[in-house]
């Protein structure tokens, strides 16, 4: 053994992924804990360089998870894996035992560490608007900015998956073994946000329903034509990265007592399709967008709030984006997405 595994971990699951990725770069700079990622994909070079160890395997995978379990000290798992929205719909078993299954193997490991190191581990879980499904557009026109406990009826696998894993974090922090004599309650710390669309200057998501406004974005900006999925006036949250990461880390830091739910909506603006067009052309002026609407793609969009209620996490854990529509692709998107693109086909 060497010394570094003794020392506390944060243990970050879908660590290859776009929130992993921003994670990844932010803890490195200002957590004292060791960082152990884990993708079923190798790790990018440079956030290979931040992270204490690398594992690369599957989070179904139970040998894997002892092998984790024996080797270091989690006192905090930020548990990102997940399959997103559209993907899951081709293969929803699969999806089901990468959601559902791999978030239970989660929480068991959390739940076995918490007894081994006599703390509670905080179980930091991404859910998402997804968990919403509002029946037709009329009912979502009326519906406002939607509260966390309405409209909890998904129409898509990876929603009904996020919304069960919301009530399996809540079990396993709050009655888990419930009627054993050794109960085990309080050792796990379960906190959750329901995010928005994410929109990343550095990277572009992947298997998403959301992922219309990244890819109109970032295809623009490097000049190559893009055919958006969804409808000029479909309207749903988003949120620039850094406020996502931002967001994951405040409520990480918030004291116990004053949360008051375990999973919670956050936002920061809700453009339209159309809308997000304009603000793009009027950066890349030769920029091709065309709406070819996809009648399935767009029944789950449909199906997701233009707006939520974030005032739970405003009250409880001083939520507040920093990064308003225009800050965020003046200030972050259009810089940062420059930058990358810098040299390359325009
Ligand atoms: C998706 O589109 O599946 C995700 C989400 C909204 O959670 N980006």
């Amino acid at each position: 053994m060497t010394d570094h595994i003794r020392k506390p971990a944060v243990f970050i699951t879908g660590a290859n992924g776009e929130m992993g990725h921003s994670l990844i770069t932010i803890l490195a700079e200002h957590s004292s804990h060791s960082i152990i990622a884990l993708d079923v994909r190798p790790l990018d070079e440079e956030l290979q360089k931040k992270c204490t160890a690398v594992i690369v395997g599957d989070i179904l995978e139970d040998r894997l998870l002892e092998r984790v379990q024996s080797e270091y000290e989690i006192h905090t798992v930020y548990h990102l894996a997940a399959l997103l929205s559209t993907r899951a719909e081709f293969t929803p078993e699969a999806a089901h035992r990468v959601n559902v299954e791999g978030t239970l193997n989660l929480l068991k490991l959390a739940t076995e560490q918490s007894r081994w190191h006599g703390a509670p581990v905080k179980f930091i879980f991404p859910s998402s608007i997804a968990v919403y499904g509002i029946p037709d557009l009329a009912t979502k026109k009326k519906a406002g900015k939607v509260r966390e406990d309405d409209w909890n009826t998904p129409i898509t696998m990876y929603g009904c998956n996020k919304l069960y894993c919301e009530h399996l974090g809540r079990y396993y922090a709050s009655h888990y073994r419930q009627l054993a004599a050794d109960t085990l309650i309080g050792g796990i710390d379960f906190r959750s946000i329901r995010f928005p669309g994410l929109i990343s200057a550095v990277t572009v998501p992947s298997g998403g329903t959301s992922d219309y406004a990244p890819e109109m974005i970032h295809a623009s900006a490097q000049g190559k034509p893009y055919s958006c999925f969804v409808r000029e006036d479909v309207r749903i949250p988003f949120m620039a990265m850094p406020d996502a990461i931002r967001a994951l880390r405040l409520l990480h830091d918030a004291p116990r007592e004053v949360l008051s739910r375990s999973a919670y909506n956050i936002t920061s603006f809700s453009p339209s399709a159309g809308e997000v067009r304009t603000i793009v052309k009027e950066s890349f002026r030769d920029a091709e967008i065309a709406f070819l609407p996809d009648d399935k793609r767009q029944a789950i969009v449909d199906s997701w709030p233009a707006d939520v209620d974030d005032s739970a996490a405003r009250k409880d854990w001083g939520w507040e984006p920093e990064f308003d529509l225009d800050q965020a692709f003046g200030t972050y998107l259009f810089p940062g997405i420059r930058k990358q693109y810098a040299g390359r086909s325009r």
